[in-house]
């Protein structure tokens, strides 16, 4: 122990002199940060050649065009083992291990669940000892940075490599070509058409692997994130060809732009073409790479799907399916049937979503330009799948139009991506049973064997060893360590819900959370919360089918009534929001604006401090999400029944002892059959209900207008000039997308339930002991919510992994 913190001290000293050119003396934190990740990242390096496995075990590749991994200095200091010689070895020299922390930048390569569940996945996989690796982009911007001004949102790049990434290695040997564009010259050789790419524009996809941890383990798996460059011939040759010479920069910018930005799930018009593009440049480069190894273990390439799974996001890196025949048949020489053998048995899908506007479709023409040998693979298998059909089903013409891959000038990713593989999950049961029943009926009529559930989960590891430490630690001194490997020991800590000591260091565990975030509020946003106050959180991206709406409804109507009440007793509450809108999308934006407007009224009159408080914290991300879920004792999860496939910030919230206020939608369903109806808050239609009222017309927003007044009141703020507004046009796209549009996600349906849901959450959190029972036994039961579980079940029933 002495000699490693020795070793490391001066380690860490060197590592300041080659990375900065520093002395102890004169280095600042930010230096500081950079040795100490330079030394963690050497250990890694030492830990990657040594536990490399030897004997050919199956490979797993998780596709996906986003992975939001948060930062990894704790998580290595910790997943090494190394986090007290370091804390320790540092003060030592001056430096204090927490204030280094911050000078590490969280990689914003994601959207939301998506790319967060991607990166819990990871960590799963290495921690489990399994071989499973991710592909992604290098964007060089990640999600845009949120900024409020006067309550609208502002979207700022995120130069998120500004200061460089410390944990990524640039491979330029390993590079790949990816070719856009062109036209198919076809060809007769050796008695086979050949198909060749002519006139074509090529980028660089070069490699920048991440190493990723496992926990306790010998394991290192890669995270390769593909970043486009021009490649110089290529330029050269065009400027010399088309002569303007100062036009080359302007063309090697135009190549590079293709990993610039990472899009927002609303993306505009212009921007389409691109993610297009850089779908395939993620897929083509990918599995190129992939494939280019594999043919140095000189296997057959009938066995491929025995060493090999690739695993696609949604159906973002849906190209795959079309890349990977294109790879088989027109290089390696394969026949169209054996490769599709060879494809269909080695790629499996998610899908994380059914709305409607998010099932991805490209124009049929978009295809055929940018990527014309792909559109010919895709025509092929149409075809195929077309002709297959029509043997099942004869004559059934209004089937068959339905279930093609390429209909109405559109190609259909998921239609591709369930005829490709073999394997097509949804992300929780409810979920999954819409994907059979409704939005996927007639594939799942056509292949019932290729559908499948698994339910998210998420690290324990990250969200609540590392994310919450009082809590971890009051749950090792309970029941020992063995959760931090086998997270479903977690129900050892059933038996302390009638041990009120142990309950009242519960609570004190969460008093102490919600103090840390208090003073970070106060820091950023100048407001002090009332730290014993219930804090009711709901954190995620802003959307309509979310319905952030109902919770900032339901605020203006408790405004009132303590207003109007100013004598009764009232269960103090802090109301807290963070997530991004997506830039197009100027509903969610005027939501934000209208929680803004709300937040400021609320904490500015004094007749309402100590009661209530609402605030809007800017930039919502991993980091911020660290910060506030171990501070929750309300999990808002509002979604409209049928719309959140799953949901995982729920189980976060509730592995971090908040009890679930949400509909029963999603992973929520499964959270209330895990710790039984006394510990959760329902509330709301169900998807049945919800499935009805889009059918019939029986729903009226309009008539619950007039019918609760306490509905009445609170939408007449959004437009009439008083506490709330001084110009009612802000808010009138809200007003009337609830009465004039018919309040598509059935808030004003769901109002009265919820409220009355909110009442009794107040009233049970004065009871502080039963409070911290039920808190105590949501997170008994989180463990089976843990990604360890979800990354087990799909390499036993999906990848057949050994
Ligand atoms: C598509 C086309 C063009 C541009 C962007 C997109 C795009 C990008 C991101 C479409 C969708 C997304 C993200 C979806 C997402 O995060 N879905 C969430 O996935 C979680 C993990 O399964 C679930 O828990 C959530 O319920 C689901 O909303």
């Amino acid at each position: 122990m002495m000699q490693e913190k020795e070793i490391f001290k001066s380690l860490f000293i060197k590592a300041l002199r080659t990375t900065k050119g520093k002395q102890i003396n004169n280095a600042t934190d930010a230096d500081a940060f950079v040795a100490l990740s330079t030394v963690l990242a050497e250990w890694i390096q030492e830990k990657n050649t040594s536990g490399n496995k030897q004997e050919p075990v199956k490979q797993v590749y998780y596709f996906s065009m986003e992975f939001l991994i948060g930062s990894l200095l704790a998580t290595h200091l910790n997943y090494l083992g190394v986090n007290e010689i370091v804390e320790s070895g540092l003060e030592e020299l001056g430096f204090s291990l927490e204030d280094i922390k911050p000078y590490e930048h969280d990689p914003g390569l994601g959207n939301g669940g998506l790319g967060r569940l991607a990166a819990c996945f990871l960590d799963s996989f290495a921690s489990l000892g399994l071989v499973g690796n991710g592909v992604g982009l290098r964007y060089r911007y990640g999600l845009f940075n949120q900024r409020l001004e006067d309550g609208k949102q502002f979207e700022l790049p995120d130069n998120w490599l500004g200061e460089g990434y410390m944990w990524e290695y640039r491979k330029p040997t390993e590079a790949i070509d990816v070719s856009f564009g062109g036209d198919i010259n076809t060809l007769v050789q050796n008695d086979k058409l050949q198909f060749q790419l002519v006139n074509a524009e090529t980028v660089r996809a070069v490699p920048y692997d991440v190493p990723i941890v496992g926990y306790q383990t010998e394991t290192v798996n890669t995270l390769r994130l593909w970043a486009a460059e021009p490649i110089l011939d290529q330029v050269l040759m065009k400027a010399k060809l088309e002569g303007y010479a100062e036009n080359m920069l302007a063309y090697q910018r135009r190549l590079e732009e293709l990993t610039d930005f990472l899009y927002p799930d609303d993306s505009t018009e212009e921007g389409r073409i691109l993610r297009l593009k850089q779908e395939y440049f993620l897929v083509s480069a990918g599995i190129q790479s992939i494939l280019k190894e594999y043919e140095k273990r000189q296997l057959s390439w009938s066995d491929l799907p025995r060493f090999l799974c690739f695993h696609i996001n949604d159906t973002h890196p849906a190209f795959l399916i079309p890349e990977l025949m294109r790879i088989l048949v027109d290089e390696k020489d394969l026949s169209w049937e054996e490769s599709w053998e060879i494809t269909t048995q080695s790629v499996s899908y998610t899908n994380h979503t059914t709305l409607q506007e998010a099932l991805e479709t490209w124009p049929e023409n978009w295809v055929k330009t940018f990527l014309p040998r792909i559109y010919m693979i895709l025509v092929e298998m149409n075809e195929r799948f077309c002709r297959q059909m029509w043997e099942k089903y004869p004559g059934d013409f209004d089937r068959i139009a339905e279930l093609a891959l390429i209909a109405d000038g559109q190609v259909k990713m998921a239609h591709v991506s369930i005829v490709g593989s073999h394997s097509i999950n949804g992300v929780a049961k409810l979920h999954t049973e819409l994907l059979k029943k409704k939005e996927m009926r007639l594939f799942y009529q056509a292949f019932p064997e290729r559908f499948i559930n698994k339910t998210n989960g998420i690290s324990h590891r990250r969200w609540l060893m590392l994310a919450n430490p009082s809590l971890s630690q009051l749950i090792t001194e309970a029941i020992g360590e063995e959760w931090l490997q086998s997270p479903k020991k977690l129900t050892k800590l059933l038996p302390f819900q009638t041990d009120s000591i142990f309950l009242e260091k519960l609570q004190q565990v969460k008093h102490h959370n919600k103090q840390l975030l208090a003073n970070y509020v106060k820091q950023e946003v100048g407001i002090l919360l009332n730290p014993h106050a219930i804090f009711d959180v709901q954190v995620k991206r802003i959307h309509g089918y979310k319905r952030q709406l109902l919770n900032i409804i339901h605020i203006i109507h408790l405004y009132r009534e303590i207003k109007n009440n100013p004598m009764k007793p009232f269960a103090p509450r802090v109301f807290i929001f963070s997530g991004k809108a997506a830039p197009g999308y100027h509903f969610a934006k005027q939501i934000i604006q209208l929680i803004d407007t709300v937040s400021k009224v609320v904490n500015q009159d004094s007749d309402v401090k100590d009661k209530l408080q609402v605030v809007f914290l800017e930039n919502f991300s991993n980091q911020l999400a660290e910060k506030i879920i171990p501070a929750a004792d309300v999990s808002e999860q509002l979604s409209t029944a049928t719309k959140e496939a799953s949901g995982t910030g729920n189980m976060k919230m509730m592995m971090n002892g908040a009890l679930t206020l949400g509909t029963m939608d999603g992973a929520n369903i499964e959270l209330f059959d895990q710790v039984g109806k006394a510990n959760i808050y329902p509330f709301g239609l169900s998807a049945q209900d919800v499935l009805h009222y889009q059918q019939s017309n029986e729903y009226t927003a309009k008539d619950l207008y007039h019918s609760d007044d306490r509905i009445r009141y609170a939408l007449d703020q959004l437009i009439i000039p008083g506490d709330f507004v001084k110009d009612e046009a802000v808010f009138k796209d809200i007003y009337h997308a609830l009465l004039t549009y018919n309040d598509e996600y059935f808030v004003l349906k769901d109002f009265d339930d919820y409220a009355k849901q909110q009442r009794k959450i107040s009233n049970d959190y004065q009871e502080r002991n039963i409070w911290n029972q039920k808190s105590l036994i949501n997170i008994a039961y989180s463990g089976r919510f843990s990604s360890d579980d979800t990354i087990a079940s799909y390499a036993a029933d999906i990848w057949k992994l050994e």
